[in-house]
């Protein structure tokens, strides 16, 4: 162990190599990798240490996979997914921020159960132009949630699955303490917020070594390419993968390709609802509450139950957010009601196979109808590329 590191993550580090249970082992590294100073002499022991908890994340992954396939015990807080899941989520130490309020005020869910503390879930689907939207209660975070305290596990498990989370903040208490323990909580459960994961893919493949590809000009720009093509493969290396294909497809760093190794690591967007805001001084304390967090959050809506205040577009915020488009399907000239709801840029093919593999396999053409075009009506093949709100008909052999 390096003299350059701090006596206290000495110990730590001391305390992990003691440690017998893997969970404990993760744990110790975790706390030693946050008591090390950030500078050029520790980089060295800070990637090692990553890539060595990358490993035994993989190893509990792996485990709880084995585990999951051979118990079956369905837990009060799993939710069966509708639509898109949004859950709103606040923070233990400040009770009754007005989730179940917002819940019913969306939904018109749960209304007896408002002032109540809530223990369990609560549902109700919210509607915007025929899109449904599930808003799910959770009951509040308490510190600790991310080692289980108050049924964190149980609740963690279902915020890593949502497709949307709202943190409720009162507006009409200290902002900051009910932001910070949801993101220290979520951040300790692996759960990055409001970023994009980084630009590169590790797949497994049958050839014995391991290949490392610069596919775009600005992967190919990162300055001592072969140096990290090599630092690359050591740390998959000592992950145990013998035989992989790194894609990148920008610019990144090593600390990347361990977040890409740790499979416990999810991706969320998390949407800030500021409540009460109908009570005194709050609006001072949004306009705050904005300077502060847009960075992080760059949606922040201001709400009150009392007023029945809520933004009407909340459903196009969210789908725009997602990035989510809507398509029409059409039928014999009949167009659906309901749209499907994909992933930007989805072309004709996404179309079809989300419809029914059939459409795929069978496809002759499609006619697509796009309003405000040049050619408002069109006949088109596979890779048609699509957008938002166009009406598609699929024609099979
Ligand atoms: N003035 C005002 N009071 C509100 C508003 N929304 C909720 N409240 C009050 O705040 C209290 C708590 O509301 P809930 O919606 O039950 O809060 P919660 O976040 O679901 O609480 P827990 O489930 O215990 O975490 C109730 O007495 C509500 O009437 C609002 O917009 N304005
Ligand atoms: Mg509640």
């Amino acid at each position: 162990m390096s003299s350059n590191l701090p006596p206290l993550a000495k110990a730590k580090y001391q305390e992990y190599l003691d440690a017998g249970a893997l969970e404990d082992r993760i744990k110790k590294l975790e706390e030693f990798l946050s008591l090390v100073p950030k500078h050029k002499a520790t980089e060295k022991i800070v990637a090692l240490n990553k890539s060595r908890l990358a490993k035994m994340k993989r190893e509990l992954d792996d485990r709880k996979q084995k585990q999951k396939s051979t118990q079956k015990i369905i837990s009060p807080f799993s939710i069966k997914k509708e639509g898109i899941q949004v859950i709103l989520i606040s923070n233990y130490q400040t009770p009754g921020v007005g989730k179940t309020s917002l819940l019913n005020l969306l939904t018109g869910a749960a209304k007896e159960k408002i002032g109540k503390y809530t223990a369990l879930p609560e549902i109700g689907i919210y509607q915007y132009q025929q899109i449904r939207f599930q808003i799910v209660e959770m009951p509040s975070i308490m510190e600790g949630a991310s080692d289980g305290v108050g049924n964190g596990k149980e609740i963690i498990a279902q915020l890593r699955a949502a497709d949307l989370l709202c943190f409720c903040i009162d507006l009409s208490r200290d902002f900051e303490d009910q932001i910070e323990l949801l993101l220290n909580e979520l951040s300790k459960a692996d759960i990055r917020i409001n970023i994009l994961p980084p630009p590169l893919t590790i797949e497994k493949t049958g050839a014995n070594k391991i290949q490392v590809l610069y596919l775009t000009k600005e992967a190919k720009r990162i300055k001592e390419l072969d140096k990290l093509t090599e630092e690359i493969k050591d740390i998959i290396n000592e992950n145990g993968i013998r035989n992989a294909i790194v894609k990148i497809y920008g610019k990144i760093t090593l600390d990347d390709v361990i977040e890409a190794l740790t499979p416990s690591i999810v991706y969320k967007k998390v949407i800030l609802l500021g409540t009460k805001g109908d009570l005194s001084h709050t609006q001072d304390v949004f306009e705050n509450l904005k300077n502060k967090y847009l960075a992080k959050f760059p949606i922040i809506l201001g709400t009150s139950y009392r007023k029945e205040s809520f933004p009407k577009d909340f459903g196009f915020i969210i789908l725009k957010f997602l990035k989510k488009i809507r398509i029409y399907t059409m039928s014999g000239g009949i167009v659906a009601e309901q749209p499907l709801i994909m992933d930007i840029n989805p072309t004709i093919k996404d179309v079809a196979l989300k419809v029914h593999r059939s459409f795929y396999e069978s496809f002759d053409h499609a006619i697509i109808i796009r309003e405000g075009a040049r050619q408002k009506r069109k006949k088109v093949g596979l890779d048609y590329e699509l957008r938002d709100n166009d009406i598609v008909e699929i024609h099979i052999i």
